[in-house]
């Protein structure tokens, strides 16, 4: 295979999860509009011009995971009012549902992360996003997690389309990496998505180019019931996320896990009320819904 399947966001959404189950990777076409893109752009664009490269943290294997000529940072609900749009995007949510739902009753937002690479970036160590929680790495794993790389700017081999094995989600053995020959970038276009599985491997690719910064935006999704990487409700405050929808709410950590009568478990709670009602905010929400 030369490069990760691509299919319209158009198409039926069970063309795009068939290739899905069987790559662990797809590129959605044209799933934001350019007018979307564009608004993502006109605000994140100054917060990447101001953002540091690298992580702070001193601690090595962050430094190389992070890429010490890349920028990230996440709040995007907070330094832009259109990621609202790419929260709710139906057919990334109808995705989720499709892939996630057989393991917990919801699903929440793992993490949003503009993943912008910088010339002379090395490639990314290749991994598999639920190592975030090692317990559910496993070929035998229920699906816990999808990751989305969203191109807010054109995706090359030269400026760092992220690097992809597609099948791997599948293999028997997890620790294999002797893979190389394997790897295909997911070149794509401004407002294309790629699409990829927990358990596919994947890496940030190279930037070989001179002067093109990279413009991903990461999002993803995890089970209600597993932490998530991005503190939710302590990067989007309330007084941001009340005018939302509960749904919404609940996947920016605002809500409780609401168990069902056969799934048992309600957690994420305060005093035992989910949050809103625990924090004696119901007066303080807002008929203007997203
Ligand atoms: O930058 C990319 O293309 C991928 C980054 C990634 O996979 C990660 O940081 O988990
Ligand atoms: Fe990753």
């Amino acid at each position: 295979m030369s490069s990760v399947v691509t299919v319209e966001s158009t198409a039926p959404i069970g063309e795009i999860l068939d290739v899905m189950k069987r790559d662990g990777a797809v590129i959605v076409a044209n799933l934001l509009s350019s007018d979307l893109v564009q608004r993502l752009r006109n605000d994140l664009d100054v917060v990447t011009q101001n953002m540091h490269v690298g992580t702070r943290s001193g601690d090595p294997i962050v430094e190389k995971f992070w890429g010490t000529n890349t920028k990230r940072f996440g709040r995007l609900a907070e330094r832009s009012p259109a990621f609202i749009e790419v929260l709710t995007n139906p057919l990334m949510t109808a995705i989720s549902d499709e892939l996630i739902l057989g393991s917990a009753v919801d699903w929440w937002l793992n993490s949003a992360q503009m993943m912008v690479i910088g010339p002379g970036q090395e490639a990314q160590v290749l991994h598999r996003d639920v190592n975030n929680w090692p317990f559910f790495e496993t070929p035998a794993s229920p699906e816990v997690t999808v990751s989305w790389m969203l191109a807010l700017g054109a995706f090359t081999k030269e400026n760092g389309a992220t690097n992809v094995v597609p099948g791997s989600h599948l293999w028997k053995d997890f620790s294999d990496r002797s893979c190389e020959h394997l790897v295909v970038q997911a070149e794509m276009a401004a407002g294309s998505g790629l699409l990829y599985a927990g358990r596919a491997l994947h890496g940030g690719g190279a930037n070989t180019s001179v002067d093109n910064w990279r413009m991903g935006m990461h999002v993803s999704h995890v089970v209600g019931w597993l932490t998530p990487e991005e503190a939710l409700p302590i990067a989007n405050p309330w007084e941001l996320v009340r005018k939302f929808s509960p749904e919404v709410q609940r996947r920016l950590g605002w809500r409780c896990y609401e168990a069902d009568s056969v799934n048992s478990g309600r957690l994420w709670t305060i005093d035992y009320e989910d949050i809103v009602l625990g924090m004696g905010l119901e007066e303080n929400t807002s008929d203007e819904i997203a």
